[in-house]
């Protein structure tokens, strides 16, 4: 049986239209679901959006609209996303879905069975924006930590025994130091865990936008009982099966830093109370910033991907998010960096080092490339095998989710080849020694298909043209292919610009 690996986004409010924010995490979670698919896994990447709760409620009002037409037009713009973005996603849930729906309260019924619920009077702060119930000493000035204003709440509520679990939540961080990551973001979170735990309200019994409560349908679940249990209903839950288990035991979650105290600690909390595993591994990624200012509707500074990818380019907008801000840190954008790394890193390194090979090859040898390895140089072997090695190094990063950092050890390999062009100078062999051309040709094509198979997770694209141009088919463009592929058949045609140059100046 293959290796298993689950990856999900958070799944979006559709309060609002999808932003550079959404866009970063979905791809980030396409870049490894397509490594991994590359790399010889079964992998289920799911994301969607999260409809229910008094924020939704409130936006569809604003809008007059009827609730769920409402939840169907927002959440078409996420899915559209998908589409934009040529993110492969395995499945878009729904939380309004019937399969959600049921899931969700199986969960809910585990909880109430095992003697985790119990019902009292909620009375505290409520941000409607977070959608979170906020404590007397984290409110200032009216506001909640985010800066979201709060509401006074008082209504009778059904109760989760969080407090129950603060002992067991930090026995299994300290079991599963992989668990939270980055870092920091564990640190803070076992401080959290190990200040109070209070108990948590887990339903709304004044507003009705949301999934009833199993055996009290005047009251609906607390929206975020609800959404996180999306990752299990995806996979069919309340059905365990063994495919359900393949898969969450290999479950890694991709959020931002906004919402990990939700899925680091409510989450594991509610998954062991219902008798389940936490998932295998929750990770936060950074904040983006535009020009250096944090982005939102009021500074009128947001960030629509899809514009983006009309002016710049699905691949180029790809590498530049995974590029430019390390992930688990935060980033800035601007039109500026955008520019500076379409022009340096892609036309001139990406680019250009492709079409010298490809002009080469397409004039000296458009019949095809191969090699014979008693043949091969020195030089032609730091090279090639050294382009072999690079998957091990890029395997260990893309599993720390270290994606800036698998981009900088294949552009290394990028202006090995260029290097490697100018130092043997194919265009002197063509007239001294057609035999040694031919391997340093040979060389050169797989070299570049290396390249290939390396960026193809960012820039899936660009990595199938290049495929395209050496005549490989699209079932070898695989990790397993590496080493394997070294006799590449022509006919090889002079090549167009992958990328071309953007204007320094704003349009
Ligand atoms: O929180 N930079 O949904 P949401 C980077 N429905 N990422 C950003 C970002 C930014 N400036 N802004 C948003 C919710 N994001 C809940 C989730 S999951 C069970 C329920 C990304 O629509 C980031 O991934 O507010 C963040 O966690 C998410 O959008 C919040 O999306």
């Amino acid at each position: 049986m293959k290796n298993h690996f689950y990856v999900t986004t958070p799944i979006y409010y559709v309060n609002d239209v999808p932003h550079i924010g959404h866009a970063y995490t979905s791809l980030a979670a396409d870049v490894i679901a397509r490594f991994k698919r590359m790399d010889g896994f079964q992998v289920k990447f799911l994301t969607g959006t999260d409809e229910h709760g008094q924020k939704i409620a409130r936006a569809a009002d604003r809008q007059k609209m009827p609730l769920q037409a409402f939840c169907d037009k927002v959440s078409q713009n996420f899915s559209n996303l998908s589409k934009v973005f040529n993110l492969s996603n395995d499945d878009f849930i729904r939380t309004t879905e019937p399969r959600h729906i049921a899931s969700a309260q199986a969960m809910w019924q585990r909880l109430e069975e095992s003697g985790n619920i119990y019902k009292g009077t909620y009375s505290g702060w409520y941000s409607t924006r977070d959608e979170a119930f906020v404590s007397d000493d984290e409110v200032e000035n009216g506001l909640a930590p985010s800066g979201a204003p709060v509401e006074w709440m008082k209504e009778t509520s059904y109760f989760f025994k969080l407090s129950a679990w603060q002992d067991k939540l930090l026995e299994f961080y300290e079991d599963n130091p992989n668990f939270i990551a980055p870092k920091s973001r564990r640190n803070e979170i076992i401080s959290f865990v190990k200040s109070e735990l209070r108990d948590l309200s887990i339903s709304r019994c004044s507003i009705s936008w949301g999934i009833p409560v199993p055996g009290d349908s005047k009251c609906v679940m607390y929206v975020w009982i609800d959404a996180l249990a999306n990752y299990l209903s995806a996979l069919g839950y309340p059905k365990i099966d063994e495919e359900f288990s393949a898969f969450w035991s290999q479950s890694l979650h991709l959020v931002g830093k906004d919402i990990i105290r939700f899925h680091a600690v409510y989450w594991p909390a509610f998954l062991m109370a219902a008798g389940l595993d936490p998932p295998k591994r929750i990770f936060a990624h950074g904040w983006w910033t535009n020009d250096g200012q944090k982005i939102s509707k009021s500074l009128g500074n947001v960030i629509d991907p899809c514009d983006l990818v009309n002016r710049y380019g699905l691949d180029q907008v790809r590498y530049f998010l995974m590029r430019n801000m390390p992930f688990g840190e935060d980033g800035n954008f601007s039109d500026a960096l955008i520019r500076g790394r379409i022009n340096h890193d892609l036309a001139n390194d990406l680019g250009n080092t492709v079409q010298r090979v490809l002009t080469l090859v397409s004039k000296f040898c458009p019949d095809g490339a191969a090699y014979n390895a008693s043949n091969l140089t020195t030089d032609d072997k730091a090279l090639v095998h050294a382009g072999y090695k690079y998957i091990d190094e890029i395997r260990h990063m893309m599993d720390e989710l270290s994606f800036e950092q698998a981009l900088r050890v294949i552009w290394g390999f990028i202006c090995d080849i260029n290097k490697y062009i100018d130092t043997q100078a194919p265009w002197v062999l063509a007239k001294t020694d057609t035999k040694r051309l031919e391997t340093v040709l040979a060389a050169l094509t797989e070299s570049v298909f290396l390249t290939a198979l390396y960026i193809r997770p960012f820039m899936p694209d660009t990595a199938d043209k290049i495929c395209n141009a050496l005549n490989v088919n699209s079932d070898l463009r695989l990790y397993n292919s590496i080493g394997v592929i070294k006799s590449f058949s022509g006919p090889f045609f002079k090549p167009e610009a992958l990328f071309p140059r953007v204007q320094d100046v704003t349009s």
